[in-house]
């Protein structure tokens, strides 16, 4: 099937019904062809995004997995969806799981209520539930990522395969260099193998020793030599924390969760936390070759756990994640000196504090606690005030790492363990080492309602790790 009618179908009301199907075939040329095909990307046009997602259990062709994944349509991972600031968004999500599931647009600025971003709605097996909303006109460009949010079932759906990059364009992508680089879109998850169901089970947050990048196991990238490549990194992962680097090249950090820095800032390699979003670009090299996009090990659980480490797939050693092949030559193109301004977030309002640790809870045994107390739907734990800034003390008293995410708002990291941080960068994502405190800022803009923060190591979320957040107009 040629690529548009396909795009055609995927973005029509024919979607659904055959989309598994379309799934199959896409899934099963995948595993045989090297280079990264361009995923499915489906944009919005005349203003608006319209899109069918089927949730469902799909036949995958995936070399060491069970060959069974949860996917959209029967994606893995799911369609690119592309839209500009000012877009209106739509949005039917089919559910063909056998438990209830919804849908979370990660990152987006947008209403935590009604059929927006709203994780409190349960969409029942066989049932379907419409989202609308409009990206605000000011919307930063960015990465963002649709995810399943349905509390106790989020790890299950999110480490079974589900998931997908969300791609806001705006003035990031108008900077003459980063519109002269060559973009990919990389989506990382690591899936299950056949043998080994998920190492390090709920309490350390489950890790799949499959590694893949656009639901392939080290696929080629082709772009020319001496030419700049923009990275579009999203960890699509459970629980696995990405550490990469580049052969032979430099890495240089242009946007993180949120949108752009002011310049590029380089970097040895790139540490992505679950949930966390990076744009790197890359001047490769003149003289061409093979290079290999490596993923390092990294040690998620701290020394007085170490027995525990070896129960972490990540911890252990490095892998080639993905090949980049160079294929002919272009003009070199300058990295840019100057990206987008940031605005320091100023004079809180408040400042609270956010402890995170393990430990028991009366009458539910082990769970992941925040300030001592397992979440409770009905409770509101956090009440703030609809403009307001706060700056929020994040605590990490436990001995694994926990990386804190808002919904609706990014943050600014002003401090790690005292120490001023030097980077200004918006994210939704804040890694908080074990042992660690973390100071970030962060202002309740545009939207009032009640939303959630939580660990992004989705099974220490569905343990509990997560608390309501309500902004009063
Ligand atoms: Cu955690």
């Amino acid at each position: 099937m040629k690529r548009r009618s396909f795009l055609a179908l995927m973005a029509g009301g024919a979607a659904a019904a055959s989309a598994g199907l379309l799934g199959q075939h896409w899934l099963s040329r995948a595993g045989q062809v090297s280079p990264v095909m361009s995923q499915p990307v489906v944009r919005s046009s005349q203003g608006a995004l319209m899109l069918d997602l089927v949730a469902q259990e799909t036949r995958v062709t995936i070399p060491g997995t069970a060959g069974r994944a949860l996917t959209y349509n029967g994606l893995l991972p799911g369609p690119v969806l592309e839209v500009n600031a000012g877009d209106d968004v739509k949005i039917q999500l089919h559910n063909r799981l056998n438990q209830p599931t919804n849908l979370h647009y990660h990152g987006l600025h947008v209403s935590p209520e009604g059929n927006a971003d709203n994780v409190f709605l349960s969409v029942q097996p066989g049932a379907s539930q419409s989202y609308s909303f409009q990206i605000p006109d000011d919307h930063p460009a960015g990465l963002f990522y649709y995810h399943p949010h349905h509390h106790g079932t989020v790890s299950d759906q999110v480490f079974g395969g589900l998931g997908g990059a969300l791609i806001v364009r705006g003035e990031l992508d108008q900077i003459p260099e980063v519109q002269a680089a060559q973009e990919k879109v990389l989506f990382l998850k690591d899936l299950p193998a056949d043998r080994q169901p998920g190492m390090g089970g709920a309490m350390l947050g489950r890790e799949g020793s499959v590694l893949t990048v656009n639901g392939q196991v080290n696929p080629t990238i082709e772009t020319p030599a001496g030419g700049l490549l923009r990275l579009r990194l999203v960890n699509g992962s459970n629980a696995r924390f990405w550490r990469l680097a580049l052969e032979g090249h430099r890495l240089h950090l242009i946007a993180t969760d949120g949108g752009a820095l002011e310049q590029p800032l380089a970097i040895q390699d790139l540490l992505l936390v679950p949930g966390a979003r990076a744009d790197v670009l890359v001047q490769i090299s003149p003289t061409g070759g093979q290079f290999r996009l490596r993923n390092r090990s990294y040690n998620r659980v701290g020394r007085r756990m170490m027995g525990m480490r070896r129960m972490v797939a990540s911890s252990q050693g490095e892998e080639t994640i993905a090949t980049i092949q160079t294929h002919g030559t272009t003009t070199p193109v300058a990295l840019p000196r100057e990206l987008l301004p940031i605005q320091p977030l100023n004079n809180p309002v408040r400042t609270r504090r956010f402890v995170m640790n393990h430990g028991m809870a009366p009458g539910m045994g082990m769970m992941f606690l925040i300030n001592g107390q397992p979440y409770d739907h009905q409770r509101i734990d956090t009440r703030v005030r609809l403009g307001d800034i706060e700056e929020w003390d994040l605590v990490n008293t436990g001995v694994m790492d926990h990386p804190f995410h808002v919904h609706v708002n990014p943050m600014q990291v002003i401090s790690r363990n005292g120490e001023p941080e030097r980077l200004l960068a918006w994210r939704d994502v804040v890694l908080v080492r074990a042992g660690e405190t973390v100071r970030v800022r962060t202002q309740f803009r545009d939207f009032s309602g009640r939303s959630v923060y939580h660990c992004h190591i989705l099974d220490h979320e569905d343990l509990g790790m997560m608390g309501n957040l309500l902004i009063e107009a």
